[in-house]
């Protein structure tokens, strides 16, 4: 399994997280379900009727900053719901905070060769976020679902 991305989460409060402690993590078992077929326009992703090609970026919004985590892969003509078998490490520095105003945030995109499409995007709390299964439902009913495993290997934080 790739470690395509590596980023530290440093986030500041001496709050009680739901995630267990600082450490590193794996993003895995991403699953897309429920994307909107069309535009709201009603016309299609792609031309001629192509169905769109999914490709997600997860987030961190701070403060009113956001920055990616990580980007899936592209799953050509998908559809409206694709999964993915890559596993993503990311790693949260404590203290992870039970602040309101920092979340997780899903883009749900169509890869498109000119420009890519916005499709949908939700949030959840950073708070919110549980070692196991997490769902977020977005804001035009697309279903993202993944299981956050860890913390692993804490001691690389502090080297
Ligand atoms: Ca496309």
């Amino acid at each position: 399994m790739s470690k395509a991305v590596l980023i530290l989460v440093l986030l500041s409060s001496f709050a009680v997280a739901s995630l267990p402690e600082s450490g590193y993590y794996d993003v895995q078992e991403v699953l897309v379900r429920n994307a909107l077929s069309a535009k709201q326009n009603g016309s299609a992703w792609d031309p001629f009727g192509g169905a769109p090609d999914l490709v997600l970026q997860f987030l961190i919004e701070d403060n009113g900053n956001e920055w990616v985590i990580i980007t899936t892969g592209t799953k050509e003509n998908s559809g409206t719901s694709a999964s993915w078998s890559s596993e993503w490490e990311i790693a949260f520095e404590d203290p992870l905070q039970e602040s309101s105003s920092a979340y997780l945030i899903i883009k749900v995109w169509d890869s498109d060769s000119h420009q890519s499409d916005f499709m949908d995007s939700g949030r959840i709390a950073l708070s919110d976020l549980v070692v196991g299964e997490n769902v977020i439902e977005c804001n035009y009913g697309t279903r993202v679902s993944f299981e956050i495993d860890g913390p692993h290997n804490q001691g690389r934080i502090h080297p």
